[in-house]
Formats: structure tokens, C-alpha cells, sequence
């Protein structure tokens, strides 16, 4: 067991469907602490950086359009594991296999429009909290 940080981002569907409160409720409920918090929007480059593993892929152009939609809320969350905790709470990318009771089996409705990101690996924890908190 392991005190971590992982980077979380709620995407422009959570902030203007009004479940920012709901998503941040049950991370604190989980016990984890919210280190740092700001809304922000995103440019294009920051969207390609963020996603560059999946600049090649056809729905790439709906997913820069998804995010670049509105504000996001970016945050630095931390606790005992909380990389792959926040992946748990969060649920699977495939929202058709994400269970009732994960942020996306309960709030999300399409592939590309999934609510939160939540870093995948400590490597990616550390790049992103650099990339969006600097
Ligand atoms: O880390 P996670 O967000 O769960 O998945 P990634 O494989 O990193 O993909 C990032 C992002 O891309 C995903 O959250 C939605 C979008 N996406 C999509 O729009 N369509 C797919 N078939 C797969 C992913
Ligand atoms: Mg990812």
C-alpha cells in the first residue's frame, strides 16, 4: 500500500449536466483527499498532448471537438492507491461494460462522451498532474 496522486479531469459533459458535485461527493466519500482543483478550458494542443496515444484514431476529431465543448475541472486527488481506486470509482472505458455504482456506468452515455479521466499508471499520474498544475 502506497500514498498516491493521481491526476482527475471532469469532462465538459459533467460540468454542464451539473454532476460536479455528485462525482466530488463520492470521491470524498471514498476517503480521498482533493489536493488542488481549477476549472479550465483546453486548446487543441494541450488536447493532443494529453491524447497522444490516440491521435491516429477515427473518433479523434469527435473527441478533441467533446473536449474542447466547454470547461473542464481538473484536480489532484490523493490516498492509499488512489491510481487505480479513481480507475475503480470511475469504471471501464467502455461505458456498455461500465457497472451501476461506477461514475460512468451510472452517468455516462456514449463512448467518447465518459464524464471523467483518471490516470491510468503512476508514469501518467506524474505527467499529468505536471502537464495541467505545472
Ligand atoms: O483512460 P480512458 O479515458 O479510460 O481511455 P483511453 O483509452 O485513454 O481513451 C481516452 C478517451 O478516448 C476515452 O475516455 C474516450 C475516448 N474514446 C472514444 O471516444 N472512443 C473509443 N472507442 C475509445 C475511447
Ligand atoms: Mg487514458
Amino acid at each position: 500500500m502506497a500514498v498516491e496522486q493521481t491526476y482527475i479531469m471532469l469532462k465538459p459533459d459533467a460540468i454542464q449536466r451539473q454532476l460536479m458535485g455528485e462525482i466530488i461527493s463520492r470521491i470524498e466519500r471514498k476517503g480521498y483527499q482533493i489536493l488542488q482543483e481549477k476549472l479550465m478550458n483546453l486548446d487543441s494542443k494541450t488536447i493532443a498532448n494529453h491524447y497522444v496515444h490516440l491521435l491516429e484514431q477515427n473518433f479523434y476529431p469527435k473527441l478533441e471537438a467533446y473536449m474542447l465543448s466547454g470547461s473542464v475541472f481538473a484536480m489532484i486527488v490523493e490516498g492509499e492507491e488512489t491510481i487505480q481506486g479513481m480507475r475503480t470509482l470511475m469504471g471501464p472505458t467502455n461505458i456498455f461494460e461500465a457497472m451501476p455504482g461506477t461514475i460512468r456506468g451510472d452517468f455516462a452515455t456514449d463512448l467518447t462522451y465518459n464524464t471523467i479521466h483518471g490516470s491510468d499508471s503512476p508514469e501518467a499520474a506524474e505527467i499529468e498532474i505536471k502537464r495541467f498544475f505545472g
